[in-house]
């Protein structure tokens, strides 16, 4: 309980609260063609809290529209910045379910995007996969209805779960992002081999792009590159990184 008052007041104040980036690269011509937005919470007593345990405190909380909308209206700063260097550069904020299923949050969302004139189209929205059940009618309409507003979605943690291809035909969704733990071995793992391949003909049916996700050593990307997965991301490519050392990390590279 003390703990959700500390989120409450690091939201307030702002200064414990920093987002980190992680650079999504394009297998076809290794250009930075994006990079994932990650929430850092640094506690005054406690030190650096994983999001894996603030996230869902801030679910119990209910603070996680406030947080999601926070890191929404950060990221865009940070990315009118980034995008000075790589043009058309998109940030990728990750949201959950119940900030699609909260009453304002497509309207105080749109509001942070007028006040910024953010190009729609630099903003992708990550949903995990597992999100996708929580009352998938009405997650639906609100990703249509932000589709609408010219947004787009990317499937977090692909693989990880079992969303119904039925579901997901009818989704606005740009990228489908495979789980960490299906590509880890996936240069030796013959099972999660045959799998890419349909994963492969479904991102391509809905037109999406495939990301692979934790990318750790060069084996498993050399491994995707060769079977067309469009993007990467993972510690074989860079990690996530402060705002100042990806502008850093980008300079140096090209
Ligand atoms: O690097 P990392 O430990 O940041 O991320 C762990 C998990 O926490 C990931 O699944 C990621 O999606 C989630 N996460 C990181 N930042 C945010 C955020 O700003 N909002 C939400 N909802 N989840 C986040
Ligand atoms: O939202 P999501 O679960 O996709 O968040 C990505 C998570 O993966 C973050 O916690 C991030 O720090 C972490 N991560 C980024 N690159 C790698 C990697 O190469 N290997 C592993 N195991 N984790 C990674
Ligand atoms: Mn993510
Ligand atoms: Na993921």
């Amino acid at each position: 309980l003390a703990m959700m008052v500390d989120l409450r007041d690091a939201l307030v104040s702002g200064n414990q609260l920093s987002l980190f980036i992680q650079p999504k690269i394009s297998l076809t011509d290794n250009k930075v063609v994006g990079g994932e937005i990650l929430l850092r919470w640094f506690h005054p007593k406690f030190g650096a809290i994983e999001p894996e345990e603030f996230i869902p405190l801030a679910e119990d909380a209910g603070l996680i529209t406030d947080v999601t909308l926070w890191v929404l209206a950060e990221a865009v700063q940070i990315n009118k910045i980034i995008c000075e260097v790589i043009k058309n550069h998109h940030i990728a904020v990750n949201i959950r379910a119940c900030d699609l299923l909260h009453e304002s949050f497509i309207a105080q969302f749109t509001s942070i995007l007028e006040t910024n004139a953010v190009p729609r189209r630099s903003i992708y929205l990550e949903i995990s996969e597992s999100e996708l059940h929580k009352n998938v009618g009405l997650i639906h309409l609100k990703m249509e209805r932000l589709h609408q507003l010219g947004l787009l979605f990317s499937i977090d943690d692909f693989a990880s779960d079992h969303v119904s291809l039925a579901q997901l035909a009818n989704m606005p969704i740009r990228e489908i992002k495979l789980d960490e733990y299906f590509v880890h071995y996936l240069d030796t793992d013959s099972q999660n081999q045959k799998l890419l391949k349909l994963v492969k003909s479904v991102s391509a049916s809905l037109n999406a792009d495939l990301l692979a996700e934790g990318v750790e050593d060069l084996s498993v990307l050399s491994y995707i590159q060769q079977q067309g997965v469009s993007k990467a991301q993972g510690y074989a490519l860079a990690p996530p990184m402060s705002v100042s050392d990806y502008l850093l990390w980008i300079e140096k590279r090209n």
